[in-house]
């Protein structure tokens, strides 16, 4: 009889742990943000300050929302942001619906169309 109760409360430890280890789970699953970069009007113009006050992690996704006939998005390195120039083999984006996972650190993306970059159609973005 104590053997039986003893086996009936490893399965509901067990029970609990599984439960446990979900609920852990999920909240990895629920920490990955999805962010659309600026807003409800899409990627545009004196987007530059959109980051602000906003905490990125790692794995969250930035969704760039534009007219593919008028904007693109250009992953670029520190230089390339600083200087508005896409080095040579930079990844570009141009579906208009592009979904960008953040990698840790920062993460820098301009527009190459002429003269977009240089009107603040860039974001900087620090992940953690
Ligand atoms: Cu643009």
């Amino acid at each position: 009889m104590s053997l039986g109760r003893g086996s009936a409360m490893g399965t509901a430890a067990a029970v609990l742990g599984l439960g446990l280890l979900f609920l852990m789970l999920s909240c990895e699953v629920a920490q990955a943000a999805t962010y659309t970069v600026g807003d409800a009007g899409g990627w545009a113009f004196n987007m530059v300050g959109w980051p602000n006050g906003k905490s990125f992690k790692a794995g969250d996704t930035l969704v760039f929302n534009y007219d593919p006939k008028a904007h693109n998005v250009v992953a670029v390195d520190k230089a390339g942001y600083d200087s508005c120039n896409a080095p040579p083999g930079s990844k570009v984006y141009s579906s208009g619906q592009d979904q960008i996972m953040l990698k840790k650190g920062q993460n820098f993306f301009i527009c190459s169309f002429p003269g977009h970059c240089q009107a603040a159609m860039k974001i900087a973005v620090a992940a953690a």
